[in-house]
This record gives C-alpha cells, sequence and structure tokens, in this order.
C-alpha cells in the first residue's frame, strides 16, 4: 500500500530531524579533533584565562545534571504514562502549586550561586593591578598598535611582553569600535574611541599566543588579528634594548639604500614613522595622525598586516611582494593605497625593511 501524503510528510520531517542531528553530532567531533585550535579558550597559559576555565567547568558540570535530570524526567514520563492496552486513565489535574514553586525556586538559586563568583570575575579580569606593566593597545582599521610608556617603544601586531608578570593593557581605538581578545590570556575587551578601557594579561611561560579582534570593525575585521609573544625577563630586557635604538641608516651605494629611498619619495613617510640612529634623518608621523605601523623595527615582528602575513607556507618575502604590490588586495578596504610601486622598487623595499631588525 503506497503511504498517505501524511505519512510521506512524517518520514522526510524524521529524516531531516536525523540529518541535521548526525550533522551537529560530527561538527562537535570535529572541534574535539583540531589539535593545534589557535582561538581555544581550554588552553589557559596564565591566571586570568584560568580563572575564567575555572568558572567554565562548573558552571558546564550543574548545567549537565540539570539537563540529564529534566530529560530523565521527560523520558521516564513518556514511558510510564504512554497509551496502552488496557491503561487507566491518568489522573487530571490544573496547576500543582507545590511543584511550580519548586521549578522556580531551585533554577533561581542556582542561577545565584554562579552569579556570586561570575560577576566577582567580570571586575577582577579587568580591574589592574597597581603595580602591573602599562601596554597602551590602540586599535585601527585593522591593526593593533602597542606603546610602552615606560619604555617608549612603540610598535605593532605582536605584542612582547614578560613572561610571569602582570600587563595591565589600557585600551583605546582611533576609530571604530573593535575588541582585543588573547584567549589564552584573558577574555574580550572592547576599545572604545575616546575612553580607555583595562584588561589584565599574563602568561605564566615563554610562548606565543594567537589573538584577534572579537568585534565586527569593517571590510577586514577577520584579517584584524593579533599575536602576544611572552619572553623570559633576560630576553624581554635584550628586546626592550633593542626596539630603543634606531634602525641603522643605510650605506650609499647598496640594495638596502636603494629601498630606503623608495621609502623617501613614494610617501610612505606620510604614514609610516621609522626612527634611526642617525636622529636627524628619522621620520616621524604625528601621534595621534592617521598612519600605519612603525616600520623601524619591522624585520623583527613574526607577523605583519594585522598578524595576518605571511600566511602558512608562505615566506616573508613572498608575503611583502604580495603586500607592497596591492594592499587593498590582500586586505579588502586597507587604508594603505596600492602605491604602484614597480618591481625593482618592491625588491628595493623589502630589502630595506628586511634591515631593520
Ligand atoms: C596612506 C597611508 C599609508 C601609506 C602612504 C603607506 N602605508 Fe604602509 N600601511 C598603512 C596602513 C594603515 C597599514 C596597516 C594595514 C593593515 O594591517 O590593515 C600599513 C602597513 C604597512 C606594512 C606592514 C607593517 C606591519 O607591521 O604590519 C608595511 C611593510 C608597509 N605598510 C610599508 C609601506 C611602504 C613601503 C609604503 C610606501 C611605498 C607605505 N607603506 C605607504 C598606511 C600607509
Ligand atoms: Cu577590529
Amino acid at each position: 500500500m503506497m503511504p498517505s501524503r501524511m505519512g510521506r510528510f512524517r518520514q522526510r520531517f524524521s529524516r531531516l530531524v536525523a540529518l541535521i542531528g548526525a550533522l551537529l553530532l560530527l561538527g562537535a567531533c570535529s572541534l574535539i579533533g583540531i589539535e593545534d585550535a589557535p582561538l581555544t579558550t581550554f588552553d589557559p597559559a596564565g591566571p586570568f584565562a584560568e580563572q575564567i576555565d575555572g568558572l567554565f567547568w562548573p558552571v558546564f558540570w550543574i548545567a549537565v545534571v540539570v539537563f540529564i535530570l529534566v530529560q530523565g524526567a521527560i523520558l521516564v514520563a513518556i514511558f510510564l504514562f504512554r497509551d496502552r492496552e488496557g491503561a487507566k486513565e491518568a489522573k487530571q489535574l490544573h496547576g500543582s502549586p507545590k511543584l511550580e514553586v519548586l521549578w522556580t525556586v531551585v533554577p533561581a538559586l542556582i542561577l545565584a550561586v554562579i552569579a556570586v563568583p561570575t560577576t566577582a570575575a567580570v571586575f577582577e579580569l579587568t580591574g589592574c593591578d597597581s603595580d602591573a606593566m602599562v601596554i597602551e593597545v590602540i586599535g585601527h582599521q585593522w591593526w593593533f598598535e602597542y606603546h610602552y610608556p615606560d619604555a617608549g617603544i612603540d610598535t605593532a601586531n605582536v605584542m612582547v611582553v614578560p613572561a610571569g608578570k602582570e600587563i595591565c593593557a589600557k585600551m583605546t581605538s582611533e576609530d571604530v569600535i573593535h575588541n582585543f581578545w588573547i584567549p589564552a590570556l584573558n577574555g574580550k575587551r572592547y576599545l572604545v574611541p575616546g575612553q580607555t578601557t583595562l584588561l589584565r594579561l599574563q602568561a605564566d611561560e615563554p610562548g606565543e599566543f594567537s589573538g584577534a579582534c572579537a568585534e565586527f570593525c569593517g571590510l577586514s575585521h577577520s584579517l584584524m588579528r593579533a599575536r602576544v609573544v611572552a619572553l623570559d625577563q633576560a630576553d624581554y630586557d635584550a628586546w626592550v634594548a633593542d626596539q630603543q635604538k634606531g634602525a641603522t641608516l643605510p650605506a650609499e651605494g647598496s640594495d638596502v639604500y636603494d629601498g630606503y629611498q623608495v621609502f623617501l619619495s613614494k610617501g610612505c613617510t606620510q604614514c609610516h614613522t621609522a626612527r634611526f640612529d642617525d636622529e636627524s634623518a628619522s621620520q616621524i608621523v604625528a601621534e595621534g595622525a592617521f598612519g600605519g605601523p612603525d616600520l623601524t623595527h619591522f624585520a623583527s615582528r613574526g607577523t605583519f598586516a594585522g598578524a595576518t602575513l605571511p600566511e602558512e607556507g608562505e615566506t616573508r618575502e613572498v608575503a611583502l611582494k604580495r603586500w607592497l604590490a596591492n594592499p587593498p588586495n590582500v586586505k579588502p578596504g586597507s587604508f594603505m593605497p596600492n602605491l604602484a610601486l614597480t618591481e625593482q622598487e618592491i625588491d628595493s623595499l623589502i630589502a630595506w625593511l628586511e634591515s631593520n631588525t
């Protein structure tokens, strides 16, 4: 006999539900399979991320218990009171004040208990210790700038920190709202134009930690990433000493010198600062003026263009060629324009940029 229209609909519907269920299950498995998930929150590397992790698990297990109790009660009710031959009619009732009070009060109590450590954590994670080391974080479309007020360092894309020390990130934005997020070190926090927001960060051990802008901020939002590199104290001190120096002014006649000349003549200095050991040669973009990353120590940074380049498997040279040839092609909407450089100019520029260690 052909199944009725209703029967066919039911069959299709239950197949669809099964398919969606299977896809969700597979999706969950694939997350478990990612060994090297750079934005995982389950791999805290310091006390602040640990505090969040420490909140997540108890709340998760409370939710699991509630889920099992509620789903179990539904299954038991379905089984015990199913329609079958000779079953008595169940007791018919309307409302049960006792039960209703119970299932209102119990969840309210659970939520109240969870709210206490959660609310405390929200304040603790965003208020800095008074002796923490300050790094100013400035959001730009689409890269993060880092300013070290005590050391007088200005850098971009890679925030270098001493391991085992608390950092107080004092954050703001030059354009739209951004959000700074390094999952291994703390939760997310907004960067708001005209305001200063605080976020404490600490990595217990030396290492590299990935992050991203976590608030939609325009065309290349997905290409606004961040990286924190934690060094032990001696390496950190050496890094600071290095960054405080100016770049070496290239000697005339070298390939590096040609690149430096391109930098001077192609309008790069309108947006990019480069400080030199001979200070009279330094090209400085005024603080607060529109511009791009400081290029004085460009080659000391493991990544550039909003911590997106070079891509995996790509050399710095290839990535730089792509970038200098047409920035908006690499990052849609980029405020670094296509400057119509020749291949020769690009090669020279790369030689100069990569000499700025
Ligand atoms: C109108 C301003 C402007 C001009 C002119 C300009 N740039 Fe840029 N540049 C930027 C901005 C903004 C960024 C950051 C783009 C991003 O990551 O989204 C950038 C990024 C870069 C980067 C990557 C730096 C890093 O650490 O991420 C390099 C290298 C660079 N520019 C070199 C040059 C050179 C060389 C010239 C001249 C040929 C030049 N720029 C001209 C605005 C400019
Ligand atoms: Cu952003």
